[in-house]
């Protein structure tokens, strides 16, 4: 048994599996020499790897969750896909992108990109980008606005790809009446007996179930399109470098076609925020209004060359629909026992359920001031 390092809570076990026979089944340089639990994700198991000698890499090791993930040779296929793509339109850019990393997978020895253990695992090996550091909230404007050209130049970048080449990995991922759907059985079931007490947030939840459809049908109406898209932008799916640049996008697993809104409100989500995302005191959760103009900047930089009017018209709402959808999930596995998301302690869901309320009500009061800075900038 070893203690999982993490910037969330440092109350995480696990067994440690044998990393060193592991990493043998794949085309690493180098030999091994160590290898200790790494970052801050909610779904896999990732771990960093040292090799040796000398300046040999490193690498990120990760057992994808198989509960969440359950094709992952499809799910790997978009990561190659879309990073094959990624890496050619690079090339072909300005030298000032010339910082952005495109995470790489490393082969196994059989040319599969994952390693299927004896007891089912599935194993893959990245590059580890070793001057990259990701942080759970964004310390200045700097770096939110270097996450939001990050992201701005993955749409950019994916712009011309046809998303219908990608597999859909978790279908319904952010379909908010499947969602609710959910949610609302669970509460009926009640399987942990907590719905009693969370009376005051079940209502939270249903007072604005409504509008919430909003996304779902100006897709339906072919109002917005489906493009290539992230679908988990958080502020830890960046990484930054020593001059606070963004060098690299990570976390890759759920890329599939979706409506750029997601991305956008999901970012805004947690990299606009002043508080992380399971903070105790949930009233401290607010939309900095700064960092929110910042990642919007950022983003415009690129996206606003192809967005469309109706996408550019509903960025604001965006960032309050992706906080009432993830608060609504954290919810809905807090009232389910905690299954879906790793947790550190008894409520840590309900803790970020109650972050994702506050903050969403904070955007909900500050919601003329975000649509004049979107205004501002796309004048
Ligand atoms: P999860 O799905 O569990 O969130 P991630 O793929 O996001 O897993 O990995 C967890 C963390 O590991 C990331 O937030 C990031 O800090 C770090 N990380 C992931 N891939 C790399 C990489 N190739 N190089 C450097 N750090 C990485
Ligand atoms: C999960 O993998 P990670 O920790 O970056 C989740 C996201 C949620 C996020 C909330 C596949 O992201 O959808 O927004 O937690 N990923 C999956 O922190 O469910
Ligand atoms: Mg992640």
């Amino acid at each position: 048994m070893i203690l999982r390092e993490s910037t969330e809570k440092n109350i995480y076990f696990c067994h440690m599996p044998n990393i060193e026979e592991i990493t043998a089944h794949f085309r690493m340089e180098g030999v091994f020499i160590s290898a200790r639990l790494f970052g801050a994700g909610h779904i896999n198991d990732t771990y960093l790897v040292n090799t040796g000698p000398g300046n040999s890499p490193d690498y990120i090791l990760q057992r994808i969750n198989q509960d969440i993930f359950t094709n992952i040779p499809e799910l790997t296929n978009n990561i190659l896909k879309t990073t094959h793509h990624l890496r050619q339109k690079l090339m072909a850019a300005a030298p000032e992108f010339e910082r952005f990393q495109i995470i790489h997978l490393i082969p196994s020895n059989n040319g599969a990109f994952y390693f299927h253990d004896r007891e089912g695992n599935f194993w893959r090996l990245y590059h580890f980008i070793d001057d990259g550091r990701s942080y759970n909230l964004f310390e200045n404007r700097t770096m939110a606005y270097e996450a939001g050209r990050a992201f701005g130049l993955f749409h950019f970048l994916t712009s011309d790809m046809d998303p219908s080449i990608l597999f859909v990995v978790l279908p319904g991922f952010h379909d908010v009446s499947l969602r609710l759907q959910k949610f609302r059985k669970t509460v009926a079931l009640d399987p942990a007996g907590r719905v009693a007490a969370v009376k005051n947030e079940i209502r939270f939840v249903e007072t604005r179930a409504e509008k919430m459809v909003a996304i779902q049908r100006l897709g339906e109406q072919g109002k917005i399109p489906l493009r290539v898209t992230h679908n988990d932008t958080k502020c830890n799916n960046v990484l930054f470098n020593a001059a606070n640049e963004a060098i690299a996008i990570v976390d890759l697993d759920t890329i599939m076609p979706g409506y750029s809104l997601y991305d956008f409100g999901d970012a805004i989500r947690t990299g606009a925020n002043t508080a992380v995302e399971d903070e105790a005191d949930f009233r401290k959760a607010v939309i900095d209004l700064e960092l929110f103009e910042a990642y919007s900047r950022g983003y415009l930089s690129f996206a606003g060359k192809f967005l469309n009017p109706v996408e550019i018209q509903h960025l604001v709402f965006s960032a309050r629909f992706m906080t009432y959808l993830i608060g609504l999930r954290f919810l809905t596995d807090h009232i389910d026992g905690d299954h879906y998301y790793k947790t550190a302690f008894p409520g840590h869901n309900l803790q970020r359920a109650r972050v994702q309320f506050n903050l969403l009500e904070s955007m909900e009061e500050k919601a003329v001031e975000m649509e004049k800075i979107i205004a501002g900038l796309t004048g």
